[in-house]
């Protein structure tokens, strides 16, 4: 009888535990995704969070089309601005190397920042996706 119930609560602690996991193995890192041409997606990354001024940070976008295939032959342009003010223009470049298109940002102030990429493709009308990041702490 007190075996089965504290069977039981170890198959209900197992489980709480692995549904936890896929949250605590990502606690570090910032995925961002929005939809473009139609069903496809872009994925925008950070390696840590939180995001940090003044710190050089690698991003990585993922560009997958409707097909469900990487787009590797996209021409991104992006633009760092904070919607509350006119700051420098901030363009990180984002060549595609090493299975996705990389580059660091620098955030130059403490706040919100919008982090918009221009897709350009051969063939293709252009597609803007804007990703809001609520917080850049001080560093
Ligand atoms: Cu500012």
């Amino acid at each position: 009888m007190k075996t089965d119930i504290l069977r039981r609560v170890r198959t209900i602690l197992l489980c709480m535990v692995l549904l936890a996991l896929p949250a605590i193995v990502h606690a570090d890192g910032l995925r961002l995704q929005k939809s473009v041409f139609g069903s496809g997606k872009i994925v925008l990354s950070f390696a840590q969070e939180p995001l940090k001024t003044m710190t050089e940070t690698p991003f990585s976008i993922e560009l997958i089309g409707p097909s469900g295939k990487t787009i590797t032959d996209a021409k991104l342009m992006i633009s760092l601005d904070m919607p509350a003010m006119s700051m420098p223009p901030n363009h990180p470049k984002a060549p595609y190397e090493d299975n996705a298109y990389r580059g660091v940002a620098i955030f130059t102030m403490a706040g919100a920042w919008q982090f918009t990429i221009n897709i350009q493709r051969p063939g293709y009308d252009q597609e803007q996706a804007v990703f809001d990041l609520e917080k850049v702490v001080m560093k």
